[in-house]
């Protein structure tokens, strides 16, 4: 597979600074290195700048950043649906808010090609706010309603071919504002939360998404927050929730989602390397993106210290 690094140091969708070093970590926990070692072709192309600042506002006051959050938006769009005719993206992130840009770019790729998206979010939170539900404003919280055609997001470009309700696939969440819930109530997403991933475990349940998506002909958008993960093993995220997955359980997702060969492109999202211990989580999310590539936990060298 030809890779494509797309750095994204977004960190205009929350308001704890450190997310923009993301893409740094991630190029000193070596992610190109372990890439090339599993076979791949890897061409980094730097990080992404964002353009010029409009002056768009919106009606709910708490929103802020605005104007850099869409100016992320158009230029990562751009970038992303530019990589999608050459190769796998990995966007190292920056905020969840720069998946409003990254999936922008891989629906419009999809609909050029005509195959069905499928959106795979691996996530504590279910991201699933508009511009008027956030209580936060913190447009990190948006990305899931944006790119399933939400009303609620006036001044951001229309999306290009909204994602089917049906082909989303929430995992992992345990933290759910009221507003998210209504609207997930209403909808077709598949919500695999973390109670039904205890009764039921992990392996089952993403076999079953996968398994949709082969069926349909589709292509697979990852996109993976920090927070997925438990706070034990990834602890270099501003919205830490505990009762994440386990190391064994990331492993696995990461492995089933590779040998499904369904995977067209990935979001690496919130890590803030400012709070991390000693570049553990970036090593944390750099191992599963080799998992997601091909590398079994099995065949990993241990590793001292
Ligand atoms: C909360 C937290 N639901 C909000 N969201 C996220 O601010 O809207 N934290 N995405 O990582
Ligand atoms: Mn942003
Ligand atoms: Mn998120
Ligand atoms: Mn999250």
């Amino acid at each position: 597979t030809h890779c494509i690094l797309i750095g994204a140091p977004v960190d205009s969708g929350q308001q704890r600074p450190g997310c923009l070093m993301g893409p740094a970590a991630y190029r000193v926990a070596r992610i190109a290195e372990v890439l090339a070692a599993l076979g791949h072709t890897v061409e980094d192309r730097g990080d992404v700048v964002p353009g010029a600042l409009g002056r768009e506002s919106c009606p709910n006051p708490t929103v802020h950043s605005l104007p850099e959050t869409l100016a992320w938006t158009r230029a990562l769009a751009d970038a992303s649906a530019r990589a999608m005719a050459e190769g796998l993206p990995i966007f190292l992130g920056g905020d969840h808010s720069l998946s409003l840009g990254s999936i922008h770019g891989v629906a419009a790729h999809a609909a050029a090609v005509g195959r069905p998206l499928f959106v795979l979010w691996l996530d504590a939170h279910s991201d699933i706010h508009s511009l008027s539900s956030t209580e936060s404003g913190n447009l990190h919280g948006t990305p899931l309603a944006y790119l399933a055609g939400r009303p609620g997001f006036e001044p951001f470009p229309p999306f290009p071919a909204p994602v089917a309700e049906a082909n989303i696939c929430l995992f992992g969440i345990r933290s759910v504002d009221p507003a998210e819930h209504a609207a997930l109530e209403r909808s077709d997403i598949i919500v695999n939360d973390m109670r039904v991933l205890d009764e039921r475990g992990f392996a089952a349940p993403m076999r079953e998404f996968l398994d949709r998506v082969q069926a349909a002909g589709g292509m697979l958008h990852v996109s993976l927050d920090v927070d997925f993960l438990d706070p034990s093993v990834a602890p270099a995220v501003g919205t830490t929730v505990p009762g994440g997955a386990t190391f064994r359980e990331a492993h696995l997702v990461c492995e089933l989602i590779h040998e499904s060969g369904l995977m067209c492109s990935l979001d690496l999202v919130e890590l803030n390397p400012f709070l991390d211990e000693r570049g553990r989580t970036a090593r944390m999310m750099v191992d599963l993106v080799g998992s997601l590539m091909g590398r079994k936990v099995f065949d990993r060298p241990t590793r001292a210290g």
